[in-house]
């Protein structure tokens, strides 16, 4: 998290510097680099051997300079992720003495101090799910990583840091009654949600494609074509998928990608139809086995059809009482019970049955076929951004756990980094697919406490092996120190 801060902060000194090395002349740190690591280690022995790897001609300078490039920020990166926001400043404006002149190192140790500092500020690492429930309007950021798995998203997310830092929201609660799950529960309305339920303008974002590059749909136009080993492949459009009967569903959402204790897992109140209403429409094939779906951005995915049937599955157009936004899938997705986001194509324009599966477009790049979640269970309270607490004064521990259709039937939280557990008080199940939120009285005595949680689904205890998130999701419990003064 800190790494990708600081990477955000050096793209962002990169790209205000190279703007103004174009529009107004400045002296350029990283050009100024390359001259002097050139010269430094002697022009010809360096640019000899580019000129044989890639002949002669400016493809050899290029080449060395991507290397300076790469170089400043991956340098830049490690030392803004290694130390705080005004030592980095200081190091760089230091560094930068012995090559440019005194106002290119100064300004620009200050501005990089201050991005670091700024999006530190910004990108809180977490959402947490009971911040207090007061203003139903975002007040903090929270960064969305993805971990492991889209570097090239994240690293062109540098450029686009200032508009995900706008953006960007801290999950907030609104205080209210429980949501019931069924089928005939009443719709919400935004803006009076029940506490637990993730707004829109803080749900969780996930995408194979750059934001800016996601499907932008336009509803009159959007078609869904329904196809293959159906009785008559069909054309719908958004007033076709109407005569459904309607469905809603309080369900959480987590991406496979989300790391324990990660930000990457919302909960929310669909509303949409039942696949099997679809499919039963259109008639399904003697020789169907497979769902295959197909959405606007070219992601693919499938599912077998014995689990497309189950009434769990479905397809939805609102969110939280208001049609899908176009980040979140307009105009229609779909959501899947125990499986990972990677399973739910959004912007869906195609379903296709088929005889065989076809991998999707994650599980070719060797994410898992089945996505099937894992029990897991996470702190929001205290923030594992911001641990720190009062000795002597009596708190609340809370957080969420959650395991898909599967109830969390025991949260145990330990204080002492897992020597003893006490339980949690979990709050009543809100639907039969969402997060379950607990609560553990507490009064930290001074010095540091490492805080844990682990959940139970019946006889099911969260695994305590901690695992990375490719291919099968993470595993372990979430921890942190805590320091009460
Ligand atoms: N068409 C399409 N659907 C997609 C994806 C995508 O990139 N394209 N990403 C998937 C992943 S990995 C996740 S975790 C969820 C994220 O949905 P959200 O961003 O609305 O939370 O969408 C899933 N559906
Ligand atoms: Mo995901």
């Amino acid at each position: 998290m800190k790494f990708l801060r600081a990477f955000i902060a050096v793209a962002l000194l990169s790209v205000l510097g190279f703007i103004g090395l174009e529009v107004l002349g400045w002296v350029n740190p990283v050009v100024s680099l390359f001259g002097r690591i050139t010269q430094a280690l002697g022009v010809p022995v360096i640019f000899q051997a580019l000129h044989q790897i890639f002949g002669l001609g400016s493809t050899g300078k290029s080449v060395a300079f991507a290397g300076v490039l790469v170089g400043w920020l991956g340098g830049l990166t490690l030392l803004g992720g290694l130390v705080r926001p005004w030592q980095a400043g200081a190091v760089v404006a230091l560094a930068l003495l012995a090559f440019t002149p005194l106002e290119v190192a100064l300004g620009n140790g200050a501005v990089f101090g201050l991005l670091l500092w700024g999006l530190e500020r910004l990108l809180a690492p977490r959402a947490s799910t009971l911040s207090e429930p007061l203003a139903p309007v975002p007040t903090a950021a929270v960064a969305r990583t993805d971990a492991t798995r889209r570097t090239v998203t994240l690293a062109l997310a540098g450029t686009g840091a200032a508009v995900l830092a706008t953006r960007a929201g801290r999950l907030i609660s609104v205080g209210g009654a429980g949501a019931s799950a069924s089928a005939a529960s009443t719709p919400v309305t935004p803006g009076s949600l029940p506490a637990g339920v993730t707004p829109v303008s803080n749900w969780y974002y996930v995408s194979k494609n750059l934001e800016a590059l996601d499907p932008r749909i336009n509803g009159e136009k959007w078609r869904l074509r329904v196809d293959g080993l159906v009785g008559t492949p069909k054309t719908l459009t958004l007033e076709d998928l109407t005569r459904f009967p309607a469905v809603t569903s309080e369900r959480t959402l987590a991406c496979i990608s989300n790391p324990v204790g990660g930000p990457l897992i919302s909960n929310g109140i669909w509303e949409g139809f039942r696949l099997a209403d679809l499919l039963r429409d259109v008639g399904i094939g003697k020789e169907a086995r497979f769902v295959l779906w197909e959405a606007e951005d070219g992601y693919t995915e499938s599912l077998p059809l014995g689990d497309a049937l189950d009434p769990d599955v479905l397809l939805v157009t609102r969110l939280n009482g208001a049609p899908l936004t176009p980040k979140h899938g307009f105009p229609l997705r779909v959501l899947i019970p125990d499986r990972y986001g990677m399973k739910q194509p959004r912007w869906l324009t195609r379903i296709t049955l088929s005889a065989t599966d076809k991998p999707g477009y994650w599980v070719q790049r060797d994410w898992s076929r089945t996505a099937r979640l894992e029990l897991q269970s996470r702190i929001d309270f205290p923030e594992e951004i911001n641990p720190q607490v009062k000795a002597g004064q009596p708190i609340t521990v809370r957080g969420m756990a959650f395991f898909g259709t599967r109830p969390i039937t025991r949260v145990e939280v330990s204080t002492d980094g897992g020597k003893t557990w006490g339980q949690a008080k979990l709050t009543p199940p809100r639907s039969n697919s969402a997060w379950t939120l607990w609560a553990f009285a507490w009064t930290p005595t001074a010095g540091a406490a490492m805080l844990m949680a682990r959940a139970y689904s019946g006889s099911v205890a969260q695994k305590p092996a901690e695992r990375d998130a490719l291919p099968e999701g993470a595993t372990g419990y979430h921890r942190f120190i805590v320091n009460a003064g």
